[in-house]
This record gives C-alpha cells, structure tokens and sequence, in this order.
C-alpha cells in the first residue's frame, strides 16, 4: 500500500487550501472543502474495508452512499493543513443508509467533518444530478465577495449582471451567474436546503455577509470559479464609489458570450 501522504489528491487538497489561506479569505478556521474520491485511486492508499471509527450524520445522505469524500475537519484551520493533513482532514465513506460516515483515514484528534457537511452533501446531490462528473464543492469567505453583499441588491439577476460587467472574463467563466442566499445561519441543515436548492440552477452561490460556495469536477475548477467572482467583486469594491464613464454593455457581452460560444443565463441581458 502507498503512503497517502504521496497521493496527488490530498497534495492538491493542501495545496488549494494553503493558498485559500493566503489569499486571506480563511481567517481561522473560516471555509471547508469536499471532494469525491474514486475508489480505486484510494484503494492504492488505503484499505477500504479498515473503517477507523463510524461518524453519524444529521441528514439522510443515502442518496450519496458508497461515495468516498475528503473532508475539511470542523473548527480546524486551513493554515495548518498542509503541516499536519491527518489532523485537519479525514477521508470518509457514506455508508449504505445514508446515517453514517465510514472514517476510513484522518481526523487523527478525534475530529470530525466540517459543521457545513449538510450544505456540501446536498450541494453534491444537486451537482450530480446536474453533471455525473461533479466532483469539489468549497466554501470560502472570500473578503470582496462579503463586502459586495452589504452594498449591492441581493437579488440574482443584478448581482450577476454587475460582476460580469466588472471584468471581460466573468462572462466565460459563469455565463449561468451566480446564486444568492440572504443572511441565513450556518452550520445548518436549513442552511444546507437552501443552498442545495439553488445549486440545482447555480454552480455559485453566495451567502450574504458570509461568504462563497463554488464547485466543479476538479479543484481548479471550483476554484477557479469562486476567484473569477472573488476579482469581479474586488473590482467591484474599488469602483463603486468613483463615477463610472463606462462599463460593458450588454450588447458587448452578448458578443462575448458568443465569441467564447456560451449561453448567458436566460434573461440576465437585455438584448
Ligand atoms: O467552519 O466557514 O461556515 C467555518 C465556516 C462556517
Ligand atoms: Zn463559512
């Protein structure tokens, strides 16, 4: 058996996690990440039938049994991940009823997943239904994206239109925009629905005064979404104040979106 410390999966998990760290977004033990493994590139690692100790979970999450999942352990902080993984991090399995988790590595302190495990499995259940291939769902408080919710209307379709308008690459990377949740509390199964609810149209969504959910196949691209918005809003911030003497038009974006050949969200252009 090879040693999980080698595994490309949990060096690209550190990694990721490291740099959501020092691109400030993760104060403490701010943020969490999951990420469905295949089973065959964890059998190299690890035996799938040693289960270390059984989790319970606080929703039916039968409709993801058998997936095996990194997880981010809760109150544990990104900093400290790439210098101990097996404390901060576990690798479970969802088992057959949907009420427990296999721990099959990790959490070496006792710990266990992340307090917004029912918003990452729900969300996973609507992404899966949405793409087979879905796979990383992260969550971050990304300093722009929270700071845009206290100035801007709420409200999808402006909220959207506005980040794309702030950088040309918005509309090629999230031409299907960006769902928004109000202040709502975390840590939560009601929290968890309503994030899974808009994740069956969106593949972001933002929670007001709180942060960001975005996911993907891959890390980079889940990643990739949440720093295009994370930019847009920054820009977004430093503009606001300032008289704008021009932006994109929606004419420009219908243009963009046609040379990139994606479809913007039904309605969110006026052309
Ligand atoms: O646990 O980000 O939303 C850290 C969080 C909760
Ligand atoms: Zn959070």
């Amino acid at each position: 058996m090879k040693d999980i410390l080698t595994a490309p999966f949990l060096k690209e998990v550190c990694k990721i996690l490291d740099n959501m760290y020092r691109m400030g977004w993760d104060e403490r033990n701010g943020g969490n990440l999951s990420y469905i493994l295949k089973e065959e590139e964890v059998a190299e690692y690890l035996d799938l039938n040693q289960v270390i100790r059984v989790i319970p979970t606080i929703f039916d999450a039968s409709a993801l049994a058998g997936k095996i999942f990194i997880v981010t352990g809760t109150g544990k902080y990104f900093r400290n991940v790439m210098d101990a993984p097996a404390t901060n991090l576990g690798i479970v399995r969802v088992g057959k009823d949907g009420k427990n988790l296999d721990l099959l590595w990790g959490y070496d302190d006792g710990g266990r997943p992340t307090s917004e495990l029912p918003a990452h499995f729900r969300t996973h259940i609507s992404r899966l239904e949405n793409d087979p291939e879905h796979r990383v769902v992260i969550h971050t408080h990304a300093t722009n994206v929270i700071a845009m919710t206290f100035v801007h209307s709420l409200e999808e379709r402006a909220f959207t239109r506005t980040l794309w308008q702030m950088c040309t690459e918005c509309m090629v990377v999230f031409p299907d925009g960006v769902g928004v949740l109000p202040w709502m509390l975390c840590g939560n199964d009601e929290i968890g629905i309503a994030t899974a609810e808009k994740m069956k149209e969106f593949r972001l969504v933002v929670w007001a005064q709180h942060g960001i959910f975005g996911t993907g196949r891959d890390i980079d691209e889940a990643f990739g979404l949440i720093e295009t918005v994370e930019k847009a809003a920054e820009i977004y911030i430093k503009v606001m104040h300032m008289p704008i003497l021009q932006s994109i038009t929606d004419e420009e974006l219908k243009i963009l979106a046609d040379a990139f050949g994606v479809t913007p969200r039904a309605g969110y252009l006026n052309v």
